[in-house]
């Protein structure tokens, strides 16, 4: 099966909706799930954004850019993304981090830069997000484990975010941490993973286009089990790489170490590109199941996003670099 992608670059500006008319979608799709008028086509699934009030509605933002391009397939309902999720600082269960990151308070937030770039600092959250510039990315977004779902994030381009740090020429990879805190996150008292999780990419993945800090899903705060206040998403990669609670940001001259890359080197590698190609010793990577479905799905070479990533890779030995 071949799913055409549309590339952020060919979407009309007759396409981007302005806040209003979202809103007032977002009212008929109510009213739509209601009237037993059932499927809508588009890209909102009407039963995902029916329900209202889980979370925290990004308050003060005016989203200039509510593209809600779709990929064309159906959103994962809100409660699977927000129940059913990787965080080991909050456990290792799939729904220890809904249970137990509750109470866990993100705000205020720091994220620290330095390595190779001109402005080296301490950014406040606030500093780093400005709410009138925020995106909504619909992803594909696939676990090595061979599960799938469909995700409306909010938030920034990576790429935008980096500029400002003014990355030197020397900058050859980006490497992130997420906090370190065993009193805030309880999974961290057992060393599952050697703390802090680590993530790295290297410098033309972070500044594609696709590479996108999470801040929102479903129009709302991050919940704290999806890795509040900022994550990163890297929707051709395995979701590991789609690190978590950033409170650090390196550039640097040498590719970094990365949390699973150094638990189980032969399992998970730097780049971990989705590959159903490439087998992995515990789970399929030629097939997947998307939440919410009971027939596995063919995986897609670059999770569907070759389009976009692709030139990244050429002339790589995908076996070796995996
Ligand atoms: N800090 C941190 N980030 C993490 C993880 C983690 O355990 N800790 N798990 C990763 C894995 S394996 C996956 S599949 C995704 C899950 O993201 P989600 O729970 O929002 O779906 O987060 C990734 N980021
Ligand atoms: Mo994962």
């Amino acid at each position: 099966m071949l799913i055409k992608m549309t590339k952020a670059s060919d979407i009309k500006s007759s396409e981007i909706t302005p806040k209003a008319i979202f809103d007032d979608r977002r009212r008929f799709l109510k009213t739509a799930a209601f009237s037993g008028l059932g499927f809508v086509a588009g890209s909102i699934a009407p039963s995902s954004f029916a329900s209202e009030g889980r979370g925290k509605k990004l308050i003060g933002i005016e989203p200039s850019k509510w593209t809600q391009k779709s990929v064309g397939e159906k959103l994962t309902d809100y409660e699977s993304v927000t129940s059913y999720n990787n965080f080991y600082e909050f456990g290792t269960g799939k729904q220890d981090p809904l249970t137990y990151a509750k109470d866990f308070n993100p705000k205020p937030w720091t994220v620290v830069v330095d390595g190779e770039v001109e402005n080296p600092g301490t950014y406040s959250y606030e500093d780093l997000v400005n709410p009138h510039t925020l995106e909504d990315r619909v992803y594909r977004f696939r676990c090595v484990e061979a599960w799938s779902m469909v995700v409306p994030w909010v938030g920034i381009g990576l790429a935008d975010m980096i500029k400002r740090f003014g990355p030197k020429n020397n900058a050859k990879y980006v490497a992130f941490e997420t906090l370190n805190d065993p009193d805030r996150m309880h999974g961290q008292r057992r060393r599952v993973l050697e703390w802090p999780y680590r993530e790295g990419l290297r410098m033309d993945e972070a500044m594609n286009p696709l590479s996108f800090m999470a801040v929102g899903l479903y129009g709302e705060e991050l919940p704290n089990q999806n890795g509040a206040p900022i994550r990163l998403v890297t929707p051709w990669k395995y979701g590991f790489k789609s690190i978590k609670s950033i409170v650090r940001i390196s550039f640097t001259k040498k590719q970094p170490p990365t949390s699973w890359n150094m638990s189980g080197p032969r399992e998970y590698g730097f780049y971990s590109n989705v590959n159903p190609e490439k087998s992995h010793p515990r789970w399929s990577q030629a097939k997947e199941r998307r939440i919410g479905e009971f027939l596995k799905r063919p995986s897609l070479m670059y999770n569907g996003y070759g389009e976009e990533v692709a030139s990244m890779y050429v002339g790589m030995d995908l076996n070796k670099f995996y």
